[in-house]
């Protein structure tokens, strides 16, 4: 257990992190590495600001919203202000909303911290700013279903290893690999010049990111050309676990703010999407895996990602307790919870990015997971450890779980947000 002091100290340095952040109404991941508004971070962030300041938290995600696209998409980056510090930049996504955005989405977080941010921040105009979130929220859940399950299978996918948010994860190598394109764009990499190349992914997988935004680009970012056109296909289980988790969110709120119809329409979506998980669960691994909609394949790679399931209610007490048992045999192996690629697989790399390293939302979406299905000891078990690794390893942007040492960005946002949150 930790002493009141020091958490008290922590609490301060978390809510610090979030104002020194702060660009007028939304948050960069990290000054200089990450300096935009980023999709995902945003909605945790939100989350992270209700704990101590309601109005910041209703304006992060009224920001993120602002670049949200007419077909419902909320993109993963918004381009508010000028910066050079990162690449890719607005002029290498070529698209064409009025405030510069990327192209592609990201992990949808936005309803699950809607609706808790209008838990925790009521004040006078709570009920009507959650009124319009939740339809940005609804018309997000649709373009998913729309633009991502043209097909109606009931699991949605990804068309960007950027859009899982796990961009360099081992679960995506083979898929990559198989790419014939090039890019057309010069690769000009920022982030190596602000942390050290060995912990970022490779000039390969940057080759191969860009050379996706470039067809898309080329394709004008419309929707239906892209799933016909995309060589990159996936359906990733943290993706559908997050819209799964944000569906019930999303259908909390419209108890409130939706109509009949609606909410029909969310738990038809629902049902569908329970049943579809039954594909990608794998018996013999123990955990659930990603889909290759290209080849009709299992991705044979057990990654955080697998374990996800968890926070949306998905897997069956039996699945649950067996993610508990896989997931013991990985912390055999390293002391800290939750590696992102399982140290019993050959590419795990405890220092590179998602092929490795413990990210605190990560963990934060697992500890819930375990404790919705009482599996207590192990939810606390890693809430704690991810409190110990900020207090050792500073708020940092992902964590070593051989070492515990912080890696990549340090004074991070969305780690910030999640140390606020635990303590709540
Ligand atoms: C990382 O991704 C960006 C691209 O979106 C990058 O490396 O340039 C990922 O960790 C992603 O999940 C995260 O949202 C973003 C900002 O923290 O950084």
């Amino acid at each position: 257990m930790m002493d009141l002091d020091m958490t008290t100290i922590d609490i301060e340095a978390a809510r610090a992190i979030l104002r020194a952040n702060d660009r007028g109404g939304y948050t960069v991941p990290t000054d200089r590495l990450y300096p935009f508004q980023w999709n995902w971070d945003s909605a945790f962030v939100a989350m992270g600001w209700a704990t101590f300041d309601k109005e910041r938290a209703w304006r992060e995600l009224e920001r993120l919203v602002e670049g949200q696209w007419d077909d419902g998409m909320v993109p993963h980056i918004v381009f508010h202000a000028p910066s050079d510090d990162y690449f890719p930049g607005p002029d290498v996504w070529r698209t064409r909303h009025a405030i510069p955005t990327s192209g592609i989405t990201q992990p949808p977080v936005f309803a699950t911290a809607l609706r808790r941010v209008f838990e925790i921040a009521r004040g006078p105009d709570a009920q009507a700013r959650a009124a319009r979130l939740y339809r940005c929220a609804l018309a997000s859940h649709d373009w998913w279903e729309k633009a991502r399950d043209p097909e109606a299978t009931g699991l949605v996918a990804i068309l960007h290893p950027w859009e899982s948010g796990m961009d360099n994860s081992p679960a995506w190598d083979e898929a990559m690999a198989r790419l014939t394109i090039a890019p057309t764009t010069p690769i000009r990499r920022r982030d190596t010049s602000h942390i050290g190349a060995e912990m970022r992914p490779r000039d390969e997988d940057y080759r191969r990111f860009i050379a996706l935004v470039d067809l898309y680009a080329g394709l004008g970012w419309e929707p239906a050309a892209m799933w016909r056109a995309s060589p990159f296909k996936l359906v990733d289980v943290a993706t559908n676990a997050i819209l799964q988790k944000a569906e019930e969110d999303l259908l909390a709120l419209a108890a409130q703010f939706g109509t009949e119809a609606e909410r029909r329409r969310i738990e038809a979506r629902m049902a569908r999407r329970a049943a579809a998980f039954a594909r990608l669960w794998s018996e013999e691994r123990r955990i659930y895996q990603a889909r290759d909609l290209c080849t009709g394949t299992t991705v044979d790679a057990s990654t955080s990602a697998g374990l996800l399931p968890l926070f949306a209610g998905i897997p069956s007490a039996g699945q649950a307790a067996a993610l508990a048992a896989e997931l013991e045999d990985w912390l055999a192996k390293v002391p800290y919870p939750v590696p992102s690629t399982s140290p019993l697989d050959p590419r795990f790399e405890p220092k590179r990015y998602w092929r490795g390293p413990i990210w605190a939302v990560v963990n934060f979406m697992i500890a819930e997971g375990f404790e919705r299905y009482g599996h207590a000891a192990l939810a606390s078990r890693i809430h704690l450890a991810t409190q110990t690794l900020m207090r050792d390893g500073g708020i940092a942007e992902y964590f070593d779980p051989t070492s515990g040492d912080g890696l990549g960005g340090s004074q991070f946002s969305w780690t910030a947000a999640i140390r606020l949150m635990i303590d709540q």
